[in-house]
C-alpha cells in the first residue's frame, strides 16, 4: 500500500500543479471577438472556455500587434502587425490568464494592454 501511495504521489509531482501541465482541451468550434481600435482592445478582458477561439480584428485605422506578456512565442503572434480590416486568432486550449498588450502603443500598465482569461469548461 505504501507503494501505491508514493507511486500516487510521483504522479501528482510529475504532472504537478503549474499552469503548464494543465490539461489541454479540444477546440470547441466557438468563438470570442476582441476589436482593436485606435487605441485600445475592446474588451480589454475577455473571459472565454478553454478550447474558444480568440478572434482579434483590427477596427481601427492603425497598425496594432499582440505581444504576450511572457513573450511565449507558442500562442501568439509576437512580431506580427496585423493591419486595419485584418483578423488573427487564436485556440486557448489550457486554462489560466493570458496578458498581452500592443506594442505599437503601450506596454502592459500603459497604452493597449489587454487580458485572456480562460476557464476550464465545466
Ligand atoms: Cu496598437
Amino acid at each position: 500500500m505504501l507503494g501505491v501511495a508514493a507511486l500516487l504521489s510521483a504522479v501528482v509531482v510529475v504532472f504537478g500543479l503549474t499552469e503548464e501541465d494543465l490539461p489541454l482541451f479540444a477546440a470547441n468550434g466557438e468563438t470570442a471577438l476582441v476589436q482593436a481600435i485606435d487605441n485600445a482592445f475592446a474588451p480589454v478582458e475577455q473571459t472565454i472556455v478553454a478550447g474558444t477561439e480568440m478572434v482579434w480584428l483590427n477596427r481601427g485605422r492603425n497598425d496594432h500587434n499582440i505581444v504576450p506578456e511572457d513573450r511565449d512565442p507558442t500562442w501568439l503572434f509576437e512580431d506580427d502587425v496585423f493591419a486595419p480590416g485584418d483578423e488573427v486568432s487564436y485556440v486557448f486550449q489550457t486554462p489560466g490568464t493570458y496578458r498581452y498588450y500592443c506594442s505599437i502603443h503601450g506596454n502592459l500598465t500603459t497604452g493597449m494592454p489587454g487580458v485572456v482569461v480562460v476557464t476550464a469548461p465545466s
